[in-house]
């Protein structure tokens, strides 16, 4: 290792363990010296990211006033990143959002859940009997718990009768879904964190897990630190702080990533490196893929992405030869017009080399959210409950058995998807929109076509936690949900590890937890026992979603609340064999109709949009550690804010002299679709020449005002990480 690791960690994973840290007498951050003692600690998972940290909860006088990481929690061994450590602070934060509010003639005014239910309610039946059912679609998340996906599911398709359902996580995940299903028969990362830090060779590939999942950054720590040989590849377009934990780092040129997997995998065949074994017995499409990639020759790879030959070499053998490879990807591979077909060309090389279903070996999508898992399970967004398919007639018997209902309820193919249903608003088919759970008047690309979309709306429904939001500003009606710490379910991280998250502390005002506003909902419909057989809690529905999952690959059968109070859980897990779901595919038997992996021979496109003499600048768009997402939450954390209190775009040093332009100076970023104004200059060779970076955290200064919506044809992710700009002072 290059570089002092363990000095990196010690500013990301804080050790919350030690009583007098917890107490404010060792305040390294300030955050804690107001801290009283709690008079209680409940136990919960971290609302924020998909590690799925385990934490406690202090509460006094009935409010959450400190956390410390849950030491006994198999994912994060007692320590928090910065966010998480400060999560108190979001719940008793200003601009909660408190009563329901119905939007009238001079602003919006304060109402009853009964007027604001019946106004909901109506006001999507009026839309529906004028324009048909699927003129009312919705957008949710992947940061609610598991038993409000699963019961928002039943509600949108049997209550309201449209399948135009889809989430956030579409922006996110669902490159890594559409990949998992075409290459192995079904979604699921098939490893565990565990394997992280067992693997002879870590490949990261457009994932910067240092800022994004730190306390996976410190579990690839304990995995460098106690194995010397294990080596780090990281590929990544930007200089990241993960690049600099690598002892390779590969500056890809961006958008060339199936390049070099096609070289990787050319190079296995060539060098003899492949697990012929494995290919033999568990795989189809060798011959093809052995074929398709002659062409990807060393020196051919090389002068496409830009890469030297002995780096790409050095790769290449790091994972020919090592007992295990751990290939993780995030947004820099799933964000793309070519998302599925990336993810496709990274299983390849796992399935080559054999790095599936054993320890150390995997290709893992690293989710986002907290439950990004647990909507691509229970949502009935991309796919029916357990992961299900629409289509086959077999799995709507079976659930409309469960569910007691006709079959005919249940829609035989996907509704639309996110950018789908924006363009059927532009198009006049969708007239309703409830929005849960998510931001997009930030979060989603080409702003002014979103804007367009929205103000054609007849009614927009926004359910958050948080009011004001630039969405809530602009809904007809305002539903106030109960957040994270102040309500019970369950969240499934990355390695589908199932967590409790508890219930701390009361919601303000008059908030309900979108469980509740479910439940709701199907009683103003009369559909509520239909729905909802009995249930009054989340555990019933988590109760009922055992047994939809049971026999899946996402099998929840063996876990209980009462399991799950003792820790959490990975599935699969059945009443046989509860704790045994540490990895998928064990024996090589894939979820496809011949039980075999499949190969794609996938050819390098060319992104939607490349700098020109107009537009000269690539932009890159992300995060950084101190910050979530749209800033609902971290920006009204004076320590995460007041560090990172505004947007900035990274310029190579050379660029940033023909621009004339130096650190801290305010530039204006224009693309053919908008602009972006008062974006403070980094000037930092962190990016190539002819490259920027800025992070997509802040409303003020939104880089989705630059970036285009065109997305994966598969998979229907939008391309969020490149796209031409220019740059005046
Ligand atoms: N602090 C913090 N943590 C978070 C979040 C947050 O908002 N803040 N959000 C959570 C969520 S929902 C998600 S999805 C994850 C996202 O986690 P990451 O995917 O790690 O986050 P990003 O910064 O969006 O993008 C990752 C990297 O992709 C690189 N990239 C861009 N273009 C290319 C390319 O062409 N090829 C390659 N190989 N790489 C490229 C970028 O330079 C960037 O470093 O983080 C989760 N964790
Ligand atoms: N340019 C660019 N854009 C991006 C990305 C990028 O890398 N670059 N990344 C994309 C990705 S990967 C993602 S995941 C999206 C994220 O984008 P968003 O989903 O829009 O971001 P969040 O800020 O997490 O929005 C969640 C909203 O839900 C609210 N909320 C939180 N908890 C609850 C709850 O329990 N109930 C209810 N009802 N509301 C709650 C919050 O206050 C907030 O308003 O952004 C995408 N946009
Ligand atoms: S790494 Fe993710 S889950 Fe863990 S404390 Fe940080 S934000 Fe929370
Ligand atoms: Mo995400």
């Amino acid at each position: 290792m290059s570089i002092n690791f363990g000095k990196i960690m010690d500013t990301l994973g804080l050790d919350t363990r030690a009583d007098e840290f917890t107490y404010g007498k060792d305040d390294r951050f300030g955050i804690l010296s107001n801290a009283k003692i709690p008079e209680k600690w409940v136990k919960t998972t971290c609302g924020y990211c998909s590690v799925g940290c385990g934490m406690e909860i202090g509460v006094k006088d009935g409010k959450a006033i400190t956390v410390k990481g849950d030491p006994d929690h198999p994912v994060n061994d007692g320590k928090l990143c910065p966010k998480g450590l400060a999560e108190h602070y979001i719940i008793d934060a200003e601009g909660r959002a408190k009563y329901p509010l119905i939007r009238g003639w001079a602003g919006f005014n304060k109402a009853s859940w009964d007027d604001a239910l019946d106004t909901f309610v109506t006001k999507v039946k009026d839309v529906q009997e004028r324009y048909g059912p699927s003129s009312f679609a919705v957008l949710s998340t992947g940061q609610l718990v598991l038993e409000e996906f699963y019961a928002l599911g039943k509600l949108v398709q049997l209550g309201f009768s449209t399948n135009n359902y889809d989430g956030n996580t579409t922006l996110c995940m669902a490159s890594a879904v559409a990949g998992y299903k075409r290459s192995f028969g079904s979604d699921g990362p098939p490893g565990s964190y565990e394997d992280l830090e067992k693997a002879e060779t870590v490949f990261l590939i457009g994932a910067n897990i240092a800022d994004n999942h730190p306390i996976l950054a410190y579990r690839l720590f304990k995995n460098t630190s106690q194995n010397p040989n294990t080596k780090v590849i990281v590929v990544d377009p930007r200089a990241t702080k993960t690049a600099m934990m690598a002892d390779v780092f590969l500056p890809i040129k961006p958008r060339t990533d199936v390049y070099l997997l096609n070289g990787l995998a050319h190079l296995m065949i060539a060098e003899g490196w492949v697990d012929e074994e494995f290919v033999r017995k568990h795989t189809t499409g060798y011959d093809e893929l052995k074929e398709h990639l002659e062409r990807y020759t060393l020196p051919h790879v090389a002068k496409v992405t830009k890469l030297t030959e002995g780096k790409i070499y050095e790769t290449a053998r790091a994972i020919g030869t090592s007992k295990s490879t751990f290939f993780a990807w995030t947004m820099g591979v799933n964000h793309s017009t070519q998302g599925t077909e990336t993810v496709n060309a990274i299983n390849n090389l796992a399935l080559l080399t054999g790095n599936i279903g054993r320890e150390g070996a995997s290709p893992f999508s690293i989710t986002g959210q907290c439950n990004a898992m647990g909507s691509r399970e229970a949502s009935f967004t991309s796919s029916a409950p357990g992961y299900r398919k629409f289509e086959s007639k077999d799995h709507r018997k079976e659930l409309a058995a469960m569910w007691n209902i006709a079959e005919e309820e249940l829609p035989i193919k996907r509704g639309l998807a996110y950018p789908d249903i924006i363009k059927g608003i532009i198009d006049g088919e969708i007239k309703a929109l409830w929005i849960i759970a998510t931001n997009p008047l930030v979060s989603y690309p080409d702003q002014a076509r979103l804007k367009e979309a929205l103000s054609k709306l007849e009614f927009l429904c926004v359910q958050d936690c948080y009011h004001p939001t630039p969405t809530s500003e602009i809904a007809h009606l305002v539903l106030p949900a109960a957040m994270w710490g102040e309500k019970e379910g369950s969240y499934t991280n990355s390695e589908r590890r199932c967590s409790k998250a508890n219930k701390a502390v009361e919601p303000p005002g008059s908030a309900k937890s979108d469980f509740d506003i479910c439940l709701a909902l199907a009683e103003k419909l009369r559909i509520r026992e239909k729905l909802y057989p009995g249930w009054t809690t989340p555990e019933d529905a988590f109760n009922e979603w055992r047994q939809v999952s049971k026999g899946r690959l996402c099998d929840y059968s063996g876990m209980s609340y009462e399991r799950l109070a003792e820790g959490p859980i990975q599935w699969p897990s059945t009443e046989e064999d509860p704790y045994g779901g540490d990895r998928l595919y064990k024996d090589g038997k894939f979820q496809t109709e011949n039980a075999r992996a499949k190969f794609f021979c996938i050819r390098n496109e060319l992104p939607p949009e490349e700098p020109d003499s107009e537009y000269p600048f690539l932009l890159n768009t992300g995060r950084t550690v101190e910050h979530w997402h749209t800033r609902t939450k971290t920006g009204k954390v004076a320590i995460l804010e007041k560090s990172q209190p505004e947007a900035w775009i990274e310029i190579n040093p050379k660029d940033a002299k023909k621009l004339g332009v130096q650190n801290h100076d305010r530039v204006k970023v224009q693309s053919r679709r908008g602009q972006v104004d008062g974006l403070r200059v980094r000037a930092t060779s962190i990016v190539a020449p002819g490259q920027v970076f800025v992070p997509f955290h802040f409303f003020e200064t939104n880089v989705n005002n630059l970036t285009l919506d065109d997305a994966c044809p598969i998979s229907r992710e939008p391309n969020f990480k490149q796209c031409a700009v220019r740059i005046e002072r």
